[in-house]
């Protein structure tokens, strides 16, 4: 038996991994065509070549399938857990690519360039739009699962984990700079 702040905990791992996951799937498959095509507004990219299809694509196919894994591993692995309806399947990796791009969108804007840094932005403009996205499509579901101490631990793990997983691939060799 898990104690409740335990549960808590756990809870907000497990239904946030499939927002997690699409960003470091695409810094492994991202490369080739820019989803803006190269195309600039204001002298700027729109994107920027750190925004590859491939990247978006994979990343989002990735999340949805880990978020399909886990579904069926629930059930015997964690049925203190939630599963997710298949809504959610779509929206929280989609959402964080969407996210993940439109902080680009919102870089290039301010004219930082590709691979600048942009705190809190990059850490939690992803997860904000998983989350919003899903809230428009599964608002029932959301609601019930992302209650307030399970939000809490969403947002402040959300930092944490992206900060020590960029490192981990900046270490690696995986991505040119360590945020
Ligand atoms: N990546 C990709 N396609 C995406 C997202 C990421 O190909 N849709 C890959 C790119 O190789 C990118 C790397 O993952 O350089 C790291 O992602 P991120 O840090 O989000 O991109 P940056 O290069 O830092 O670009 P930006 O300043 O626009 O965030
Ligand atoms: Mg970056
Ligand atoms: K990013």
């Amino acid at each position: 038996m898990l104690s409740a702040a335990a549960l808590t905990v756990a809870t907000g791992v497990w239904v946030i991994l499939p927002a997690y996951v699409p960003n470091s799937v695409a810094v492994l498959v991202g490369g080739g065509p820019p989803i803006d095509g190269g195309r600039t507004w204001r002298g700027e990219r729109l994107l920027g070549d750190g925004k590859t299809w491939r990247g978006f694509l994979g990343g989002t196919l990735a999340g949805a399938a880990l978020a399909l894994v886990m579904n069926a591993l629930q059930p015997t692995l964690a049925p203190a857990l939630p599963s997710f309806p298949p809504a959610a399947v779509v929206t929280l990796p989609l959402g964080a690519m969407l996210g993940d791009s439109a902080g680009s969108f919102l870089k290039r804007r301010s004219g930082r360039e590709r691979g600048a840094p942009a705190p809190l932005l990059d850490q939690l403009g992803f997860v904000v739009v998983a989350l919003g996205l899903t809230l428009a499509v599964a608002p029932a579901w959301t609601l019930a699962t992302f209650t307030l101490p399970v939000l809490a631990v969403v947002l402040l793990l959300t930092p944490l984990v992206h900060v020590l997983t960029n490192v981990g691939a900046y270490l690696l060799g995986l991505k040119e700079e360590p945020w």
